[in-house]
């Protein structure tokens, strides 16, 4: 059973417009609302693949109780905590005329530190009957960036796996707590090193940093490019098939419920990393946010190609 972590969850608008033209009135042609931020989508994402999940974090308003909906109308068990003021929306806008997707992320609502006591106190007792816990995204206003090192810190004490996936500070901050997973592009690696990686070589350099800091499976996205894993059976390299992308967002979202699935049901990490390579790819197919169709799933997993670079 795995427990989601999303402090700062959102109702993700994706909208698709013809043309784009800026400082004008843009009609929006199609408007999708999705129960959304990263560890709803790993929710949702993990629920298809049949694990059982319990979603937790912080939740307020109208679209609080949305989220919390969505989750449960689909079977997703959830424990949020309620807080005051109204979860963010998430934009992610599509224009039609030039293909390209840009994403606005509200910061979301401020968290009061009596409220963020009251989930620390929860926290262990949610997680109790699970064997994994996925913490993923960014946090709301009032929260320290250490925030995430408590949480890692309890659930490792507790005996559980621990996957992180997130960035900047709350990343730099929550590595110490040596979680068991972590997922940073080249961007959020770059940012944690505080200098520019010029080739995969020195990508595949520091993410061995991180491993032999105690960090067991280090993932690096490499987008459409595919991924990097290194663990304890080594470096590898995973390449994904080309497809008509619908919509990335909530890929790696994806990626991360699969790790989490795969670890609760201790499977070897090599075959957890080609499910999650294809789960991820499965996920661009469709033009929902964080959600996968399991026939092209198996389309897919057969496409996807690992190799072991050392
Ligand atoms: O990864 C996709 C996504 O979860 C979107 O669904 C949107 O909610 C956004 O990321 C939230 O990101 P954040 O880092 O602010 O939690």
């Amino acid at each position: 059973m795995i427990a989601t972590v999303t402090l700062n969850i959102a109702i993700d608008k994706r909208y698709v417009v013809d043309k784009f033209e800026f400082g004008s009135v843009n009609r929006v042609r199609e408007c999708i609302y999705t129960a959304g931020g990263k560890g709803i989508n790993v929710s949702r994402v993990a629920h298809i693949a049949k694990e059982d999940v319990i979603a937790c974090g912080f939740i307020g308003g109208y679209a609080g109780k949305y989220v919390q909906s969505e989750l449960n109308n689909i079977g997703i068990q959830t424990s949020f905590t309620k807080v005051e003021g109204e979860s963010r929306s998430c934009i992610n806008f599509y224009d039609q005329a030039t293909g390209k997707q840009t994403e606005f992320l509200e910061p979301g609502v401020l968290v009061s530190p009596k409220k963020q006591t009251e989930f620390l106190n929860q926290f262990a007792e949610i997680i109790k009957p699970c064997n994994v816990v996925a913490i993923s995204g960014s946090v709301p206003k009032g929260i320290d960036p250490s925030f995430y090192q408590k949480l890692i810190t309890i659930a490792k004490q507790a005996g559980k796996t621990v996957l992180l996936d997130t960035s900047g500070e709350l990343l730099l901050q929550g590595i110490k707590a040596k979680p068991d997973f972590i997922k940073p592009n080249c961007d959020e690696i770059e940012y944690l090193l505080g200098k520019k990686v010029n080739d995969i070589n020195e990508l595949i350099k520091y993410a061995e940093s991180f491993y032999e800091s105690g960090i067991k499976n280090v993932v690096v996205s490499l987008g459409k490019d595919g991924a990097l894993l290194v663990c304890n059976e080594g470096v590898f390299k995973g390449n994904t098939p080309n497809i008509p992308v619908v919509n990335t967002v909530g890929c790696g979202d994806s990626m991360v419920a699969a790790f989490a699935v795969g670890f609760a049901n201790n499977r070897n990490v090599i075959e957890i990393f080609q499910s999650a390579l294809a789960i991820s790819t499965a996920n661009a197919l469709r033009e929902e946010t964080g959600f996968f169709v399991k026939e092209d799933y198996e389309n897919l997993i057969n496409m996807v190609t690992i190799i072991k670079i050392k």
